[in-house]
């Protein structure tokens, strides 16, 4: 056979691949919303999460200013300062709306305080957790809703330092008491034509414990009270 003939034949398959990578496989990617009855699930060595994926209604729709019709539930339940993780499996195949990143809305996701420490706060991360499940964060596609940052984060306590960056979204700054829950919204942006996981994960930041010198302090404080008690007491026998 001619080489030029060859040529040809090798050259039509990959013009026809080409032609489906930019027309026919570039979708929106949607998170697939979670089937009728169950849940999903999210573990780690904070405690353990339940939540629900509704249907995506509107895919393709980043830049959304007010928060995103398509929602996610959450609800983090920590029995320990420790992380949660819950893992999204997004899918690009579903969808004939444009191809664009499509935003989610986190809504009053619901972070619950049963560790029996009061917290400073707390943050989320974006990521992504290999075969051996550790969690490398910023290694993912998915975003915080960056750069367009509308509507902002929202929480129903007050932190005094807040953090809004492309893979971490920080409340700092608060005091999350025991048997507490916050209530926290945000957004994230799913982009076009993904469909491996990403992990969220949510960590506890609790009130550093006293500093050894301190605790020193403390015990010699005891002790001196000690000793003037039975001073005290001396003088009056
Ligand atoms: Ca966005
Ligand atoms: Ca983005
Ligand atoms: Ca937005």
């Amino acid at each position: 056979m001619p080489s030029i003939i060859k040529a040809r034949m090798f050259a039509i398959p990959v013009v026809v691949i080409a032609a489906i990578g930019t027309a026919g496989t570039l979708h929106a990617a949607t998170i697939p919303a979670t089937p009728p009855g169950s849940q999903i699930s999210g573990t780690g060595a904070g405690g353990t999460g339940i939540g629900f994926v509704f249907a995506t209604t509107a895919p393709g729709n980043d830049n959304s200013i007010l928060g995103s019709p398509n929602l996610i539930s959450l609800n983090w339940a920590f029995t320990a300062i420790g992380p949660i993780d819950f893992v999204f499996t997004p899918d690009n195949a579903g969808d004939t709306g444009p191809s664009n990143t499509t935003e989610y809305l986190f809504n009053n996701v619901e972070v619950h305080n049963m560790t029996g420490l009061t917290w400073t706060g707390f943050q989320f991360q974006l990521g992504s957790t290999d075969d051996t499940g550790v969690f490398h964060p910023g290694s993912t596609l998915v975003d915080f809703d960056t750069p367009g940052n509308d509507p902002s984060p929202t929480s129903s306590i007050g932190f005094s330092s807040f953090s809004h960056l492309d893979k971490t979204l920080a409340f700092l700054g608060g005091s999350v008491v025991p048997s507490s829950t916050v209530f926290v919204s945000f957004s994230i942006d799913v982009p076009d034509s993904l469909d491996s996981p990403f992990t969220l994960r949510a960590t506890p930041a609790a009130t550093p414990a006293p500093e050894p010198a301190s605790l020193l302090m403390l015990g010699l404080g005891l002790a001196g009270g000690g000793a003037w008690r039975r001073y005290l007491r001396g003088a009056l026998d």
